[in-house]
């Protein structure tokens, strides 16, 4: 008789034991379909709560390859700069030199989260892990660790995890199940050398033996609020392990938070599911995009501010606040959250166009954070051309509508019908606006010139709206 591995039987019990999902019902093929088989849709709402209201993340790529910056042999390396140790082919006994200089002597981990924090970002995702293996805290299962190997010795989780609950903001890990440096991970075939035999027995071994103690520490040590996945492209990682490192992170911290790279549903940079199986992970995750319209699902956005995720002293190409500001009100409009990277360098400082873009953004949020905050995408459309977007704070009568170009005397709204005697307010200028509706033209706000000098130059105007049901 076969016998059947006990992580193999566990995932089978728990994928024949699951309830179907009921037609249309939310998120039904995700949670309900692993481990937590009894997560119901209220359990699974409430779990999210938190992440539906904050709406805004930051994402930290950094790690050892912030040292070469995105430049090998005095060139630089085209596309992302942590990818630099694949592209460039360098030899993993090459890569580890970099490793072995980090030593960022001007990483403050109070100032980044204080900046982030203004910025109006509720909570980060940092990476402890990215393709290239090297770990950023003082893992028990390597010495390719930031406090090992590297002549910084300090943990740089340890004071990030601590200045994010100091600061009141959730503190996400982003963990690459891909490995180029573990030797069972396939990092032969990825620093050049020969694809080995056995690979899929010594993935499962660098899994079980390795990752799965790894997320332990993680979680155990830090206290993430998310576990942020990536790297599940990867050949020999298979759906079943997806949905067993799922179960094994949920049995670790129940109502951690989980993205869908943790399996295979992942449908490349659009970042949602394929809709031919029961696929483990919480939400979506688009990568430099912003879904074409809704989903019942939930999802995130990540984007760079430039091309890279990781340092890149090349790389230039920074998008405008402007341009920050209109995607993290589009995603919001569609009801997703936005997770906007930053990826600081060598020495540990976020490059000075991130540190502008931010505090635009924050001076943004101030006046206009809580089109954002706890919104959802309305009913009635989330938007008006190319150039307003609607949210809608979840569970109220609040509308909002965002508009990204310069109001004139008067701004229509064909979506909104306020509340018979209720103000429409434009967000930082005090006084009442005038309006009327009518059946066929919508709603008529007047904007006088006044409200436009009090706000003065800002990346979007937001009306709210007391609008019914
Ligand atoms: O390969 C990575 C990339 O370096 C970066 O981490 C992004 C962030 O979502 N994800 C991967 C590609 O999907």
């Amino acid at each position: 008789m076969k016998i059947i591995p006990f992580a193999v039987l566990t995932v089978l019990l728990a994928i024949s034991c699951r309830q179907k999902p009921k037609t249309g019902e939310k998120h039904s093929g995700t949670t309900q379909a692993v481990n937590y088989p009894e997560e119901k849709e209220a359990a699974f709402d409430e779990r999210m709560a938190w992440w539906r209201e904050a709406r805004f993340g930051m994402f930290v790529h950094w790690g050892a390859y912030a040292v070469p910056a995105g430049r090998y042999e005095g060139k630089e390396v085209k596309s992302a700069g942590e990818w630099i140790m694949r592209n460039a082919g360098i030899p993993v006994e090459v890569y580890e030199g970099y490793a072995r200089e980090f030593n960022p002597a001007a990483f403050d981990a109070d100032e980044w989260v204080s900046r982030m924090k203004d910025a109006g970002m509720k909570y980060m995702v940092f990476t402890s892990k990215h393709h290239d293996g090297f770990c950023l805290w003082d893992s028990g299962l390597t010495d390719y660790d930031v406090v090992d190997f590297s002549p910084y010795g300090k943990d740089i989780l340890r004071a990030l995890a601590d200045a994010c609950k100091a600061q009141g903001v959730k503190f996400g890990l982003y963990h690459s199940i891909i490995d180029w440096h573990h030797p069972d991970a396939h990092a032969d075939t990825y620093a050049g050398g020969e694809a080995s035999e056995n690979n899929e027995r010594r993935f499962a071994d660098y899994l079980e033996n390795y990752l799965k103690p790894q997320l332990k520490e993680l979680v155990e040590k830090y206290d993430p609020a998310i576990l942020w996945f990536d790297g599940e492209w990867e050949e020999e990682f298979t759906h079943e392990q997806g949905l067993d490192l799922y179960q094994y992170v949920r049995r670790l911290k129940p109502d951690i938070i989980i993205n869908n790279r943790v399996d295979k549903g992942r449908q490349g940079m659009q970042g949602m599911n394929k809709g031919d199986s029961d696929y483990a992970g919480d939400f979506g995750t688009p990568e430099q995009e912003i879904l074409d319209g809704t989903s019942d699902l939930d999802w995130e956005s990540c984007m760079t501010m430039n091309d890279t995720w990781g340092y890149k002293t090349d790389d230039n190409n920074w998008k405008s606040p402007a341009v920050l500001v209109r995607n993290l009100v589009d995603a919001a409009a569609k009801g997703g959250n936005y997770l906007l990277n930053i990826g600081p360098d060598a020495e540990g400082r976020i490059p000075e166009a991130s540190v502008k873009s931010l505090d635009a953004i924050g001076a943004w949020i101030k006046v206009n954070g809580e089109a954002v905050y706890g919104t959802e995408s309305p009913e009635s459309g989330y938007q008006q051309g190319e150039n307003i977007r609607f949210t809608r704070k979840r569970g109220t009568p609040f509308y909002y509508a965002v508009t990204f170009e310069k109001p004139g005397k008067t701004v229509r709204l064909e979506q909104l019908k306020p509340e018979e005697g209720s103000q429409v307010v434009l967000l930082g200028y005090e006084t009442p606006l005038e309006w009327k509706y009518d059946e066929e033209k919508g709603l008529e706000i007047t904007v006088p010139e006044e409200a436009l000098n009090a706000i003065g130059d800002t990346q979007g105007w937001t009306f709210k709206v007391k609008a019914g049901a």
